[in-house]
């Protein structure tokens, strides 16, 4: 069923990373049921950045955000499932980790939104554009999770 397939691009910031929150966060979207079909550890470049970030190149706070983005590793993946990317953004929370529940992961593990630790796609089509900038097709795993029949 073509909604099972639903993809997100969720990646670990240098500050998750640097934090040692990579472990909670796999964690979590394992325990939720969905399946990980690509993870990377990459420095990325100022150059990759500024396209994942293109629609905020006006902001005030762009030029940090890069900054913060470049500043070491961070931990790309891409999830897959039924609403991955809404359930995604549910499960990271809020931008600002002050407007985010307790039992989020920006609620839990982080408290400024200039270091709120994850990325989480957020929609559909933005998705498709982030998973195709940072990963190359064949980083993309084909295989059947055996938990499918007894989450869907
Ligand atoms: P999100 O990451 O929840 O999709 P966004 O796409 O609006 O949020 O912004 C991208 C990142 O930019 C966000 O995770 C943290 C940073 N950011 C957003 N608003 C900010 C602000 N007012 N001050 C500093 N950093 C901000
Ligand atoms: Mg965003």
């Amino acid at each position: 069923m073509a909604e099972q397939k639903e993809r997100t691009f969720i990646a670990i910031k240098p500050d998750g990373v640097q934090r040692g929150i990579v472990g909670e966060v796999l964690k979590r979207f394992e325990m939720k049921g969905y399946k990980l079909v690509a993870m990377k550890m990459v420095h990325a470049s100022e150059d990759l950045l500024m396209q994942h970030y293109i629609d905020l190149k006006d902001r005030p706070f762009f030029p940090t955000l890069i900054k913060y983005m470049t500043s070491g590793p961070v931990v790309a993946m891409v999830w897959e499932g039924k609403g991955a990317v809404k359930t995604g953004r549910v499960m990271l929370g809020e931008t600002n980790p002050a407007d985010s529940k307790p039992g989020t992961i920006r609620g839990d593990f982080c408290i400024d939104v200039s270091k709120n630790i994850i990325h989480g796609s957020d929609s559909v089509e933005s998705a498709n554009k982030e998973i195709s900038l940072w990963f190359k097709q064949d980083e993309l795993c084909s295989y059947s999770s055996c938990a499918s029949s007894w989450l869907y």
